[in-house]
């Protein structure tokens, strides 16, 4: 037998019904042994597998898009000359249930070492301003104090696979940063100049997140140029 739940994030979540997802949980057979000992009749020999009844086949919930997981170690990036030469996709996932498999088995920010960054991004985008898909995008970004973006990051794993944004075609993915001081989490998008789009994203964000402070959108065009560039939007 095939079981649909809902699978509980935190006690709060259980009122955000856009951020839920459902998983699948595949009955092991055991329930059908008790009800045969308490002695229902089920058509003969009950040890006939013929009369058996027949289970659904299991078939997982397939996400909109694919997501691909980048992992780019502090220890071997320090070592590197070029910037981005050491991020490596680690997984990528096609379904609900493949989501919760990576996500229950890789470790939340505040597990992670300082220095180091985890991205999430639509299969076939490099989490990199020079990939075509973003490079006339920008980024939002909310900050955490260290080992308290755990939540963030989750909440805005599934407002994304969820496809949660009013403009989720906008969406390239997101990155947390591991820094000794704090944990930033960025929402990448592909066109820094559609204002209303962005703005659109960044409202919704907050509002996924309860994040209450003032965000700011940068143009990676900018960040190119200066390493402190300036927000072009701000909610
Ligand atoms: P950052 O990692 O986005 O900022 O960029 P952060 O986290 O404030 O800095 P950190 O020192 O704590 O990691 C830091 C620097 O990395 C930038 O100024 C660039 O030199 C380089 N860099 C970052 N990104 C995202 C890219 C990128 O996509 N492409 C290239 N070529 N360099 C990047």
């Amino acid at each position: 037998m095939i079981e649909e739940i809902e699978k509980p994030i935190t006690t709060k979540e259980a009122n955000k019904s856009s951020l839920s997802l459902t998983i699948t949980k595949i009955d092991d057979g055991v329930g059908e042994k008790s009800e045969l000992e308490e002695g229902k009749i089920t058509g003969g020999n009950s040890y006939d597998a013929a009369s058996k009844p027949m289970k659904a086949p299991y078939s997982k919930h397939p996400l909109e898009y694919s997501w691909t997981f980048w992992f780019d170690s502090p220890s071997a990036k320090y070592k590197q000359a070029a910037w981005g030469s050491n991020i490596r996709p680690v997984h990528t996932v096609s379904s609900v249930e493949d989501f919760w498999s990576v996500y229950n088995n890789v470790h939340q920010p505040s597990k992670l070492v300082v220095g180091a960054d985890f991205h999430c991004f639509k299969n076939k985008i490099e989490p990199k301003w020079e990939d075509p898909v973003c490079a006339n995008g920008g980024k939002w970004t909310v900050c955490f104090a260290r080992g308290k973006s755990d939540i963030g990051w989750l909440y805005t794993l599934l407002a994304m696979i969820g496809e949660q944004f009013g403009c989720g075609d906008e969406i390239c993915g997101a990155v947390v940063n591991v820094r000794a001081r704090q944990e930033k989490i960025s929402l990448w998008t592909k066109n820094a100049a559609n204002e209303a789009a962005q703005l659109i994203i960044g409202k919704q964000w907050k509002e996924f997140l309860e994040y209450n402070d003032a965000i700011g959108f940068i143009f990676h065009e900018d960040a190119m140029k200066d390493r402190v560039a300036k927000n072009r939007y701000t909610v």
